[in-house]
């Protein structure tokens, strides 16, 4: 059963802070969005490939992301088709943590999926601000009609940002839009300024 309550006006208060941005509202269970079918990919055969300003490439697999220190964290997620969700818990490993210094001069970061789909964002979204690449959702394994093994997670951007089925970061000095940034969709996405389309 889906339980729906909807935010009011300029934001639902919880605990004396507004937590759902402008034109949300608040659903508790988890829809899937995807553009095309669910890509099924084995963690054994799963990697990350960071490719840099020079065009090398680094690749994280299943075990060097196992290896990696992890975090749990708790967060509020925000599509651009209106839906918020509050307190959502996971576990993963900050991008920063995989980028290490590989950013060199680079200024934005293109992501790759299996499956095909794209995103861009400011690099410093990744580094500077909390992202993570994810596979643990509510503690179990992230399944894969959510990105499993692993997605990006970018809490503070619309959730189009937040790629499922994550296997590729590259770095560039230029933003290129990905799959729903050149179909109109903002470059950035600040869901706090309803920055849903481009000119928003
Ligand atoms: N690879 C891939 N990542 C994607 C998408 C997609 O279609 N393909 N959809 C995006 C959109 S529009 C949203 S709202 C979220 C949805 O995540 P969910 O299906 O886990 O709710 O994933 C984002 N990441
Ligand atoms: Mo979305």
């Amino acid at each position: 059963m889906s339980v729906i309550s909807r935010g009011f006006g300029g934001g639902h208060r919880n605990g004396g802070g507004a937590r759902i941005p402008p034109g949300q509202y608040e659903t508790r269970d988890f829809p899937v969005l995807s553009t095309g079918p669910t890509p099924q990919v084995d963690r054994s055969k799963w990697a990350l490939n960071v490719t840099d300003l020079e065009g090398a490439v680094t690749r994280w697999t299943w075990p060097d992301l196992m290896r990696a220190p992890s975090e749990k964290f708790t967060v509020d997620i925000h599509c651009v088709t209106k839906w918020s969700m509050l307190k959502t818990t996971w576990r993963g490993v900050r991008v920063s943590a995989l980028l290490g210094d590989l950013a060199g001069e680079a200024e934005y970061a293109l992501v790759r999926c299996y499956g095909g789909y794209t995103t861009n964002l400011p690099l410093s979204d990744l580094v500077d601000r909390d992202a993570w690449i994810a596979y643990e959702y509510e503690g179990d394994n992230l399944k894969a009609p959510h990105g499993g093994p692993a997605r990006l997670l970018v809490p503070h951007l619309y959730l189009w940002k937040s790629a499922k089925w994550i296997n590729g970061i590259e770095l560039h000095v230029d933003d290129q839009p990905g799959f729903w940034e050149a179909l109109g969709y903002h470059g950035y996405g600040d869901p706090w300024l309803e920055q849903r389309y481009a000119g928003d």
